[in-house]
């Protein structure tokens, strides 16, 4: 393994010293070590991966400083945009440094979610022209790579990404957590939800933790699971698939399960909710104001006043809580109010220990999902 200061230092000896980026579990240590040695304006926590890369142009363009974009290979598919018409030499010829987290290898076993995603993530660099190494677990041979990446970004002023596998950087233990003072736990405020809706409600939960602990809940309730869309991947899109539903399923309520950093991963999907004035839709997101399912890195989620931008584009009513006693309150008088609306739990980061995944497959779930939607 590789000590993630000897990536960094490796990097800011070759003048990279400007990161921009999404986190991903596999890049948790680096993550967190540019987190806790990179100023702010030398680390942003972008909305979204393509974000990222406009942020990492811009910073090439204002200092001619070749920047660094972190993130997991399930964001390659927003980068692909501005690979194709941004920074390629067929455009404007920016070199980007990807670093991009190796979910899904094939070989490695990983979760439904990354499996496709495992096995492309090299084509895809590949069909966009994008030169790339896996960046070895031997610091002499990365720092070999490193040098020459740098002279191929330097030269031929294109982008070029390290390909990061599994246990490639050493543990690191974030030092500047941002801790927030709230006492309810995101998994407390789920089931105290379920615990309120009605038996023909329908849940969209987003990717990471807040599906996994739903699904827990289900199970432990001997509930079932066909209520529940999991989205476990695709993440900041869950808001859109229950607007499909809602949309077509007006006799129901459907209920978003969001987060802070997926549902301002594509912050402009609440315009459209809104401005589709889904009766029977409500959007719940669990701010933790971290991307806490993949290492707890800070989100601009409890620096922002999200119901207020849900009130701006249009939701019928915006709500904030913080407490169960006033969730329960709350959800006992919303139940009879007309959505589009939109709740913001404020939840403290962390999850328990031996929280567990689906045990059913994205296909069950699908197809018990579906059957329970006609009935
Ligand atoms: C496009 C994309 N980028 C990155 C990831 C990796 N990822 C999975 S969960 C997650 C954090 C989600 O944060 P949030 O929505 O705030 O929920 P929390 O984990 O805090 O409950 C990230 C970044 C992903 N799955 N997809």
């Amino acid at each position: 393994m590789i000590r993630p200061q000897f990536f960094y230092d490796a990097l800011a000896a070759s003048g990279i010293n400007f990161y921009a980026g999404v986190p991903d579990s596999l890049l948790k240590n680096l993550c967190a070590y540019i987190t806790d040695h990179a100023d702010d304006t030398h680390n942003i926590i972008a909305a979204n991966e393509g974000g990222a890369m406009g942020i990492a142009a811009g910073h090439y363009l204002a200092t001619g400083r070749i920047p660094v974009v972190y993130m997991q290979n399930s964001g390659e598919g927003n980068i692909i945009n501005p690979l194709a018409s941004l920074t390629d030499p067929d455009v404007y010829n920016i070199p980007v440094l990807l670093v991009i987290g190796w979910r899904g290898k094939p070989g490695v076993h990983d979760e439904p979610q990354h499996v496709k995603q495992g096995k492309v993530t090299t084509g895809l660099l590949n069909v966009m022209g994008i030169d790339y190494t896996v960046l070895s677990k031997d610091e002499d041979k990365a720092e070999t790579q490193i040098k020459k990446a740098v002279d191929y970004m330097q030269t031929a002023r294109q982008c070029y990404a390290f390909v990061i596998e599994k246990d490639t950087f050493e543990p690191y233990t974030l030092q500047n957590i941002e801790k927030n003072d709230l006492a309810l736990s995101r998994e407390e405020a789920i089931q105290t939800v379920v615990a309120a809706l009605s038996g023909k409600d329908v849940i969209v939960s987003t990717t990471g933790m807040i599906s996994r602990e739903l699904f827990e809940y289900r199970t432990k309730m001997n509930q079932g699971h066909e209520r529940d869309f999991l989205t476990v991947g695709s993440m900041g899109h869950a808001s859109q698939i229950a607007l499909g539903i809602a949309l077509d399923k007006q006799d129901r309520r459907v209920w978003c399960f969001d987060g802070d950093g997926a549902s301002i991963m594509h912050m402009g999907s609440m315009a459209i909710v809104a401005n589709k004035v889904p009766k029977n839709f409500i959007h719940v997101v669990f701010n933790n104001g971290a991307h806490d399912s993949v290492g707890g890195q800070p989100t601009v989620g409890l620096k922002i006043n999200l119901p207020a931008i849900a009130n701006a584009v249009g939701y019928n009513c915006v709500f904030s809580v913080e407490t169960k006693d006033d969730l329960k309150k709350l959800l006992e008088k919303i139940i009879s109010q007309e959505g589009p609306i939109f709740l913001e739990v404020k939840v403290k980061k962390g999850n328990r220990k031996d929280l567990g995944r689906p045990t059913t497959t994205p296909i069950q779930n699908k197809t018990a999902f579906m059957e329970f939607l006609k009935k």
